[in-house]
């Protein structure tokens, strides 16, 4: 057997590659930045933000999430600098306080804590994973401090607080799309197994409505596996699913456990195809699965090649600096801060917002950030009165990698 060698590779492989992203949980302190905050107040109750407008940026950049996080981040920077340079906030620069969530409720529980009360931020983007949101909005909401999810797709994410919105399109809307087409490339399709992450909320909102979805297009689900976010043996799982001979693969979980899934069903023979959720939509799951994640179908909220002129920004800046297509990650953690840019620069010409104090611009920019339109690379977007997105392009990519294995894309087929 080679598996316990291939599996040690590939953890060794996604650690390299990150850096800092296996050196364990959140012990609470490393996400403390301790340096003195330029855009502390100096006016007292107002946000005194004579240097720069601080908005907090929540991403897990550190543990296994940071597969995920490390994308957000990126997208993140490109949109700051890209605003700064075309003014700011009518001539006031905004700056990103970044506070490492990790990849657990604490860790996001402590950065929100950390950008509310000691960076003072205006309002927060984040954190990565619905299952942290569901913890740390309430901290936000009870502090009256506005939050934007640019990655949390889980069922009743903007229900938790009239502070809570999302530029993230949800389950329900997204998930069927990768679905529909598996069936177009495969209208054999018959028999489904559907397998999901049992610890976290966003992969089992996402299973519910895979669940749903094979029902509704006539598809029999053979079974349902259950895993956790932690594992790294699938054996049970892939043979109790390979033994029912299926036609379509389903997953719901995060990338590392993902990516090691999709490895182990084709190492033990599965051929067909497999429809991978928003947990492994990136690149970052090449190492994990390399040429076996070849094929794998996953929805996607965003294209590169969306018309727009921001969109064209992005993208540009995008490739100058990473040599490869922007992932959706990216797109979505832009398209927030381009939504609290977009709100604040409303809201100034109304009322400067330098001159009001920080709780009531944290609720005016709440406001404000629900009644505006956005022309986003994500295309145009808008809120419902909870925060619910209002998107109106959906796309679904597929897993290509190179014939020697290393390198690989996202190549869209819808
Ligand atoms: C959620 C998600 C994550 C997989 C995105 C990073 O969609 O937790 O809601």
């Amino acid at each position: 057997m080679k598996r316990p060698a291939a599996l040690t590779t590939t953890f060794l492989a996604t650690c390299t590659m990150l850096l800092t992203a296996c050196g364990g949980a959140n012990n609470g302190t490393n996400s403390v930045n301790n340096s003195p905050n330029i855009t502390t107040t100096k006016t007292p109750g107002t946000t005194g933000v004579s240097a720069a407008i601080p908005i907090g940026i929540a991403f897990a950049q550190t543990s296994n999430v940071a597969l995920l996080g490390q994308e957000q981040v990126a997208g993140a920077k490109i949109a700051e600098k890209y605003f700064n340079d075309q003014g700011g906030i009518n001539g006031t620069p905004i700056k990103l306080v970044f506070q490492d969530t990790s990849g657990d409720e604490a860790g996001a529980i402590n950065a929100f804590q950390t950008l509310i009360n000691k960076d003072k931020v205006i309002g927060i983007v984040g954190p990565t994973l619905s299952q942290q949101a569901f913890s740390a909005d309430p901290v936000a909401e009870r502090a009256k401090v506005p939050v934007l999810g640019a990655s949390n797709t889980a069922n009743k994410i903007p229900e938790i607080g009239d502070y809570v919105a999302r530029v993230s399109a949800p389950v329900s809307i997204v998930a069927p799309n990768s679905v529909k087409a598996a069936l177009k490339q495969n209208p054999q399709i018959k028999k489904v197994v559907v397998l999901y992450a049992q610890n976290d909320a966003f992969s089992k909102s996402e299973t519910e409505i895979f669940q749903k979805t094979v029902k509704d297009q006539g598809l029999e689900l053979l079974t349902v596996q259950k895993f956790q976010t932690s594992d790294t043996d699938f054996q049970s799982q892939a043979t109790n699913t390979i033994n029912l001979k299926p036609d379509l693969i389903i997953i719901s979980g995060l990338a590392a456990d993902g990516g090691n899934l999709v490895r182990q069903l084709r190492e033990l023979g599965y051929k067909g195809l497999i429809v991978g959720g928003n947990g492994m939509n990136t690149s970052n799951i090449f190492p994990v699965c390399k040429a076996l994640c070849d094929g794998v179908l996953i929805a996607q909220a965003y294209s590169p090649e969306h018309p727009g002129e921001i969109n064209k920004v992005f993208r540009k800046a995008y490739v100058e600096q990473y040599k490869k297509e922007p992932p959706q990650f990216s797109a979505q953690a832009f398209a927030a801060v381009q939504v609290y840019v977009d709100a604040l620069q409303t809201l100034d010409k109304k009322s400067k917002v330098n001159k009001l104090p920080l709780p009531q611009l944290r609720t005016e920019l709440n406001k404000q950030i629900l009644a505006g339109k956005y022309n986003t690379p994500l295309g145009e977007i808008a809120f419902t009165p909870i925060g619910e997105v209002i998107q109106k392009d959906f796309y679904v990519a597929q897993i290509k990698i190179d014939k020697d294995g290393n390198k690989g894309k996202f190549s869209f087929v819808k």
